[in-house]
């Protein structure tokens, strides 16, 4: 079951739910309002078998995306590089592309920046699938579970590159500012 919430952010282990006491949930419509991110749920059915009847099919065809792969990250699957890979995914970053994932077994979080640049914490596991835009800054990190599955989506073929904060002159950065004022 998704769940956002304004985090904790000087937190020590970013495994952690890292919650504000008092809590400050903020709904989906309120997400998608301040940052643009969109939520669907999707039931397994719609990614198992080869029809593309469902909602994960209909989303795909509306938004163009013509690539899908899965990535499964654990810190058995990933030996040595484990360390160095929650780093990657972990540093506040954008892309020039959306980053669309639909979480088929697992869990983790995925940090977005608000409009006053505070940090949003969402919650993800099994049939939740987000849209996360281009230009925002965000983050990536497992919880305690240590197991994420996911699959990946994208327009074309895939650019996975991370654009490391500061990038306030990046094209995606400028129109993703303008669409937060004018269009989400
Ligand atoms: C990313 O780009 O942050 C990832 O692919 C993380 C794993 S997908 C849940
Ligand atoms: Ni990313």
């Amino acid at each position: 079951m998704v769940r956002a919430y304004y985090m904790n952010e000087s937190a020590e282990d970013q495994r952690l739910p890292n919650e504000l006491s008092p809590p400050r949930p903020i709904d989906l419509d309120q997400l998608y309002r301040r940052t643009g991110v969109m939520y669907f749920k999707i039931d397994e059915s719609d990614w198992s078998g080869e029809s593309t009847e469902g909602k994960l099919g209909e989303i795909s065809s509306t938004r163009g995306y013509t690539y899908k792969d899965v990535c499964e990250i654990s810190r058995e699957m990933l030996g040595a590089d484990y360390d160095s890979k929650m780093k990657i995914f972990f540093k506040e970053h954008l892309h020039a592309d959306e980053e669309i994932r639909l979480i088929q077994d697992g869990s983790g979080y995925f940090d977005v920046r608000d409009s006053s640049d505070a940090w949003i914490r969402i919650h993800v596991s099994k049939g939740d699938l987000l849209i996360v835009p281009a230009g925002i800054y965000h983050r990536f990190t497992l919880d305690t579970n240590d197991y994420v599955k996911a699959m990946r989506l994208f327009v074309g073929e895939p650019v996975w590159t991370p654009i490391n904060r500061p990038a306030d002159e990046h094209d995606a950065r400028k129109e993703y500012l303008d669409n937060l004022k004018n269009k989400f």
